[in-house]
């Protein structure tokens, strides 16, 4: 495939700095030699803002080839935002990738769709690779089906965004986040398939075809085959499973 598979931990609130050194090192352990190494899939993880720096300093002292991935940025650059984190810091971390607009952000903390747009380009100001988190309630569903709400939602995402923005795409439908009731994989994959398509509409035909679009919601290491086996999904986008050594080591060494 042209697209490289993306394996992407959220750790959401979840472990603190000195639990993440022993996380991170017995993934790697546990992991060794196996094909993230030689490249055939990507492994990102995403820790607390409190956590990156150490991380950063044990993927970089150990060689561990994970990426590293922050769970939100501020829309501002810098100044009077007490609290908030900006893209700068993340870049000068290496973070590569940045989680934005994650049902969870959208709705604990009322990000809408224009808060998440000026989000992503703001990652994009500072080379960061947003991962655009869409999907649908369970209400959004009934009334809508699957694909009108995050389709809505990418197409604001990606608005006024140039045909060589760096960016991934992740459909997580609401009503599958850590309920352990995952989308089917056919459900993923209309979905993906129609997100690729708001892509190619808003970036263009290469872009779509480059873009990668994971799937997140419930994925475990018994499920996992079966979305990657799908033409759209390029990838998951992992919680409660990315948590646990074992089972985050087994999903990224999914077989198709
Ligand atoms: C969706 C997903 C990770 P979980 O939020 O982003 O979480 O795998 O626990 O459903």
């Amino acid at each position: 495939a042209v697209r490289t598979p993306l394996i992407a931990g959220n750790w959401k609130m979840n472990l603190d700095h000195l639990q993440a050194v022993a996380f991170v090192q017995k993934l790697h352990w546990t992991l060794k030699d196996a094909k993230h190494e030689d490249g055939s899939v990507e492994v990102a993880v995403f820790p607390p803002y409190t956590d990156l720096r150490t991380v950063q300093t044990l993927l970089d002292a150990d060689k561990i080839p994970f990426a590293l991935g922050a769970q939100d940025l501020s829309s501002h650059d810098s100044g009077a935002y007490t609290g908030e984190i900006s893209g700068a810091f993340l870049a000068k971390l290496d973070a590569k990738y940045v989680i934005i607009g994650h049902s969870e952000r959208r709705q604990y903390h009322a990000e809408s769709d224009d808060v998440v747009a000026s989000k992503v380009q703001a990652a994009l100001r500072h080379s960061l690779v947003p991962v655009i988190c869409v999907g649908e309630t369970s209400e959004d569903l009934e009334k809508f089906g699957a694909s009108a709400v995050p389709v809505s939602q990418l197409a604001v995402a990606l608005e006024g965004l140039s045909a060589d923005a760096d960016i991934v795409v992740a459909y997580e439908p609401v009503w599958a986040i850590g309920s352990g009731q995952a989308a089917t994989p056919d459900q993923a994959q209309d979905v993906c398939a129609k997100l690729r398509e708001v892509v190619a509409e808003k970036l263009g035909h290469d872009a779509a075809a480059r873009t990668r679009v994971l799937y997140g919601g419930s994925v475990k290491s018994t499920n996992i085959a079966s979305f990657m086996r799908e033409p759209d999904v390029d990838g998951a986008l992992v919680g409660g499973a990315s948590l646990v050594v074992d089972e985050f080591a087994a999903i990224i060494r999914y077989q198709k």
